[in-house]
């Protein structure tokens, strides 16, 4: 069986789930339903990233200890992930056991290798990155991120030897062994790497007290970069074997926001060439979303909640509205008003009033549909161009557009009622059972459509089409066309309700 690994980036604990990591892992879990739905071995990993001096000084403030702060905020993520209904597989934190034996096992092996010695580190740290700056890099000598200065830090600390990958690292990329996706974070990383000489990592903390500390050395704790990319091996059962990589490595796509795109498309290579161990097939870098035109952030009061989101729009519609408001992978902004008119043209008036329309005119006399001899072939068309084009966007993880694809097939369904005029149509004639039918196997193909974005509604119009059995089928059985017989329809609840 085929299998397909994904993670989503594992989000720092001391803040709350919001809706910017709500968008990734409702990509990732897209895109996982998508490929179960394909019969495919699907292994999905999110997590927290549960160490650092963030940690730790919200724990302070809070005047408990880190551990308990972990324990709290991470509980509030899983819920959080429960109510968008994220389909993980494993829900990985950096505190658990397991991690932490994986992470000693890579620096033990780093310093094995003799790619790791002690230094002394003076720089820019940015506390809320968790990273050092160069000047370079600062915009008006702040944070480019979270326009704060950084603090000037001097420490001793153990660096990693990056600089000796830097050749092998570009070569692969050139060569697309390892896809950085879309292009212009290729070319970004390109860019960076071909015109910088790459320098040594500081790879531990030594006034920082929460943290993995260095097998060798305990004064000093893993820089917590480090120790959270780790977790893309550790949350799939790696704990130091290196040589038997989990079944379930390398990962298919690696999911993240471009923010971090220099830590998985530098560093976490550079690790993985260091310890030999296979790259992930693809990184993909999605693109970053303002809030009505400002970026989102506690001060400005403006950092969306999607479980109070998930209350207004219920959390199936919340998803649809998330991937299908920009195009994923460049920037874009959301706000409640778009949100709502993307709700009611989609959904109420769209999906929602197509399902009443024909669910209506199906249900007068209790009629069975029994799939016909002859079948409507512009209909064929339509649907298997429907499917490939949503194959091709879903699989280029081109979200908006799979979106588009179903609207615009809804738009289909809904002209060919318009133009056949069933309430124009005897009952009783032929003619009407053929409209229906049409229709009814549209909506079937409908159904399987929106399956990876909105689980339930899909379920739902299972449901009122008499096809509780179509749940149980790949998605390879339920692209048959002209195959069903519909005997049991019903109306069913309304499913998207005005707002
Ligand atoms: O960076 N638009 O965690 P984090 C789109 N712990 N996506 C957004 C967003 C926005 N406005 N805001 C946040 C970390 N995101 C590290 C990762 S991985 C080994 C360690 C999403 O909690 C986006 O995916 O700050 C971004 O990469 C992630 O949240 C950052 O999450």
């Amino acid at each position: 069986m085929k299998r397909f690994y994904i993670t989503t980036p594992i989000y720092y604990v001391n803040a709350r789930p919001h809706i910017g990591s709500a968008y990734t892992t409702v990509a990732c879990d897209v895109l996982s339903r998508w490929h179960r739905m394909n019969g495919e071995d699907v292994f999905f990993l999110t997590g927290t990233d549960e160490h650092g001096e963030k940690v730790f000084k919200t724990a302070q403030q809070a005047g408990i200890s880190p551990i308990e702060i972990c324990n709290q905020n991470s509980a509030r993520f899983e819920k959080s992930w429960d109510t968008l209904k994220i389909s993980y597989n494993n829900f990985i934190r950096t505190t658990d056991i397991k991690h932490k034996q994986a992470v000693e096992a890579i620096l033990n092996k780093l310093k094995a290798k003799d790619l790791i010695y002690l230094g002394e580190y003076k720089g820019l740290y940015c506390v809320p990155c968790e990273r050092y700056y160069s000047v370079k890099e600062l915009k008006k000598g702040k944070c480019p991120f979270h326009n704060k200065k950084p603090i000037a830090l001097s420490e001793n600390c153990y660096f990693l030897k990056i600089s000796s990958f830097q050749d092998k690292l570009i070569k692969l990329i050139k060569k697309k062994d390892f896809l950085i996706e879309p292009i212009e974070r290729r070319n970004e990383v390109l860019g960076f790497l071909t015109s910088n000489k790459l320098e040594d990592l500081a790879i531990s903390r030594e006034k920082v007290e929460w943290g993995i500390k260095i097998p060798w050395d305990n004064s000093h704790v893993v820089y917590v970069w480090i120790d959270a990319l780790i977790n893309y091996l550790s949350g799939i059962g790696w704990s130091g074997n290196f040589k038997k990589w989990p079944k379930y490595w390398p990962a298919n796509i690696q999911l993240i926001g471009k923010d971090i795109l220099r830590f998985h498309a530098v560093i976490w290579p550079a690790i993985l060439l260091a310890i030999n161990a296979p790259f992930p097939k693809k990184l993909y870098a999605h693109g970053f979303f303002t809030v009505n035109g400002q970026k989102m952030s506690k001060s400005l009061g403006n950092v969306i909640d999607p479980e109070k989101l998930a209350t207004i729009f219920d959390t199936d519609a919340l998803r649809w509205l998330l991937l299908g408001v920009f195009p994923f992978g460049q920037d874009g902004d959301i706000s409640m008003s778009g949100f709502y008119d993307k709700y009611n043209n989609d959904l109420c008036n769209g999906i929602g009033n197509l399902l009443r329309r024909v669910t209506t005119l199906a249900t007068k006399n209790n009629k069975k549909f029994i799939h016909p001899a002859r079948v409507n072939s512009l209909f064929k068309q339509k649907i298997n161009k429907t499917w490939k084009e949503y194959e091709e966007n879903m699989n280029k993880l081109k979200f908006e557009r799979v979106i588009k694809n179903i609207n615009d097939f809804v738009g289909f369904l809904d002209k060919y009622i318009d133009k056949q005029k069933p309430w124009q149509v005897s009952i009783e004639n032929k003619e009407y059972t053929k409209i229906i039918y049409n229709l009814l196997e549209g909506i079937r193909h409908l159904s399987w459509m929106i399956c990876p974005f909105m689980p339930d509604k899909s379920n739902d119009i299972f449901e009122s089409l008499g096809l509780l059995k179509e749940k149980g089928k790949t998605i390879k059985q339920g692209q048959t066309l002209f195959k069903n017989d519909f005997k049991k329809i019903n109306k069913g609840k309304i499913l998207f309700p005005k707002l």
